[in-house]
């Protein structure tokens, strides 16, 4: 078939100042960045001082469970689900599936957050760390992409991560999340792409990355049950694949610097997330005041 040679690229939503606006108003203005600071200071244990990839390039990929233990926990836990909550399904496809055996929940949070994959998050926040919440998310098989499936950074402190945990392999669904490294976002970041509004969001960004001279290098990886990958929401531009194939199961934490060690802040919080809705604390100090930190 012939390319729509006459078909005009939408119009991107540009303003420059918007991403500096964004990271004043989380950062500053609502106090994520003294908390940050303030965790560090609670922080006596020891940091290692070679920067991981996470600390380079803000996105790194990581194997996080082995296939057995990735496949046991997604079928036990779809056996405990006994219904999908659906969540907006008309906007990104996805249901959230809810995890209510709270023991079940721990046994494999402290499964996943292994003594090396805690010191690369320590070390990254130089303080201790929390879950602000999670999501066990099947997203199904879709052809049109929108919101998070198209290119975006999320709003939020410049001092927090997220995790996908793919629960199964990519060759089960073809879908995937797809990655620009920080250096480039921040150059997308100057010509006013990110943060615009959700409406004009693309999935391409090859027109606008060739007209501002950046170079384009998009990162993903094949990724296996198990595998993950742990990235900078508000600073690295990404956006979900799709599946194609079949429903693509993944376990997704939005982490926070924290005063205390997360299975403390976990469980001290009915092992629940901070944010049973996903938005965030209107001012951080809210937050402090919700963790329990024994002085
Ligand atoms: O579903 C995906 O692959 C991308 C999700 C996303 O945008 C996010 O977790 O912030
Ligand atoms: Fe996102």
């Amino acid at each position: 078939m012939w390319p729509n040679l006459f078909q005009r690229t939408p119009k991107l939503d540009l303003d420059p100042e918007r991403a500096s606006q964004t990271y004043a108003l989380f950062d500053n203005e609502q106090g994520y960045q003294a908390y940050a600071r303030q965790c560090q200071q609670h922080f006596s244990g020891t940091l290692d001082p070679t920067p991981s990839l996470l600390q380079q390039q803000g996105v790194e990929h990581l194997r996080i469970l082995n296939k057995p233990e990735a496949g046991a926990f997604l079928s036990r836990t779809l056996a405990l689900t006994e219904t999908a909550t659906t969540n907006k399904p008309q906007i990104d496809y996805s249901d959230i599936l809810i995890i209510r055996d709270k023991t079940f929940l721990h046994t494999w949070f402290q499964h996943i957050f292994q003594p090396a994959l805690t010191a690369k998050l320590t070390n990254y926040f130089q303080s201790h760390f929390l879950i602000y919440w999670y999501t066990f998310l099947k997203a199904k098989p879709a052809d049109q992409a929108v919101r998070s499936f198209l290119w975006h950074c999320d709003k939020g402190p410049t001092a927090h991560l997220k995790i996908l945990l793919y629960l199964n392999d990519i060759q089960e669904h073809h879908g995937n999340t797809i990655f620009l490294d920080r250096t480039t976002t921040a150059k997308f970041a100057t010509s006013g792409y990110v943060f615009g509004s959700v409406k004009k969001r693309t999935d391409d960004l090859t027109a606008l990355a060739q007209q501002e001279h950046i170079p384009f290098h998009p990162l993903s990886w094949e990724m296996q049950a198990g595998e993950g990958v742990v990235f900078e929401p508000s600073q690295v531009l990404h956006r979900g694949q799709l599946p194609s194939t079949g429903f693509r199961y993944v376990l997704a934490f939005c982490l926070l610097p924290s005063p205390i060690p997360w299975d403390h802040a976990f469980s001290q919080n009915n092992y629940e997330g901070f944010r049973p809705d996903y938005t965030w604390h209107p001012h951080a100090k809210e937050l402090m005041q919700a963790i329990p930190v024994s002085t």
